[in-house]
């Protein structure tokens, strides 16, 4: 068995050595992606033993979105808040269980804010189903005080993003702006160690990622969009394949790797998406775009959105270029009906 040709360069080390290169990152920038990494090895700790101990099942709560808040969930949302609080590396955070801005007290607020979506996934959790943590970094506008405006902007000005994915491994993903590398935590050593470097998206669609039984609420441009990448298959080769998981995080990262687009397109019922922008779109645009894909609400760049409120919803289109560009063009035909 030989090891990873990386393997011996840890997220702390890789941090460190990149520091120069964080375009828009300021002061304790490494130390927060350390800390992050830190949040990320309690959490998978806790996603390893669900089932041992009593973390399965619902907390009897609905959250801000007036969805059941599974025990994990919790769990996930109070480490990462506490980790964070005490880095002093951070002013604020938003997350999607909380309804409100979560301030740190002056003594320990950092030169970032973080959005997070401590458990992506949750109806996986107790079918052992890979679930992850997504977050977004922005750097904070005032040096005197904190607000929503520190968190209400849009994905351009994110100088950070990443995940973590507990699947069959724990692989922690994450950009500063300049490439996407990924890092598989060691169980024996309780390190993540660096594991692919400067990720690109593949630009050709293998996997189409989306629940068809939404089909029923879908706006009519979508069928049209799905039908041209699955027209693609004939007689001589299959060249487009279905991967659904129904956790974003990990549906997304099979993509990056191996080229998929993933869609959650706006319902035409209630002519608003299902994910939400700050904790789950925009990081992962960020992503996308760094590595050469793409991210679209349907009719624009995810980044380009303006949010109004922390638990915004959006419409999602994510992966290869040409073919999130290939979205937006059916998107922009049928409106112009
Ligand atoms: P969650 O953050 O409460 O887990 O909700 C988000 C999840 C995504 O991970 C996934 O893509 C989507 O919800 C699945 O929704 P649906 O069951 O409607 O297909
Ligand atoms: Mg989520």
């Amino acid at each position: 068995m030989s090891l990873a040709a990386d393997f011996g360069v840890t997220l702390t080390q890789h941090v460190l050595g990149n520091q120069a290169h964080h375009p828009g990152a300021r002061g304790r920038f490494s130390a927060l992606l350390t800390q992050i990494g830190v949040a990320g090895k309690l959490i998978s700790a806790q996603v390893r033993r669900a089932g041992l101990i009593e973390v399965w099942g619902a907390t009897g709560e609905t959250n801000v979105q007036g969805e059941t808040v599974q025990k994990l969930d919790r769990i996930a949302n109070d480490t990462f808040v506490e980790v964070l609080r005490r880095s002093g590396c951070v002013a604020a955070m938003a997350s999607e269980e909380e309804d409100a801005l979560i301030e740190v007290e002056p003594e320990n607020a950092g030169d970032y804010v973080v959005a997070f979506d401590p458990l992506d996934g949750s109806s996986n959790i107790d079918v052992s189903v890979s679930i992850g943590t997504i977050f977004a970094i922005y750097p904070r506008l005032h040096p005197d005080r904190v607000g929503l405006d520190d968190i209400l902007r849009p994905g351009r000005d994110m100088v950070g993003a990443g995940y973590i994915v507990y699947g069959s491994a724990t692989v922690l993903v994450y950009s500063a702006g300049r490439t996407v590398d990924s890092f598989t935590l060691d169980p024996s050593s309780g390190e993540f160690f660096l594991t692919r470097r400067a990720i690109r998206m593949p630009a050709a669609t293998k996997y189409l990622s989306i629940n068809e039984c939404n089909a029923p609420y879908w706006q009519p441009w979508v069928q049209p969009t799905l039908d041209a990448i699955k027209g693609r298959n004939d007689d001589e080769k299959r060249r487009v394949s279905a991967r659904h998981i129904g956790s974003l995080v990990a549906d997304f990262h099979r993509n990056l790797l191996t080229g998929g687009l993933f869609m959650y397109p706006v319902d035409r019922r209630t002519g608003r998406g299902k994910l939400r922008l700050l904790y789950e779109c925009n990081p992962l645009a960020f992503l996308a775009e760094i590595a050469g894909g793409g991210a679209s609400w349907g009719g624009g760049a995810i980044l380009d959105v303006d949010p109004e409120g922390l638990h915004d919803r959006s419409g999602l289109i994510i992966g290869p270029a040409p073919d999130v560009a290939l979205a937006e063009r059916q998107y922009h035909e049928y409106r112009s009906r």
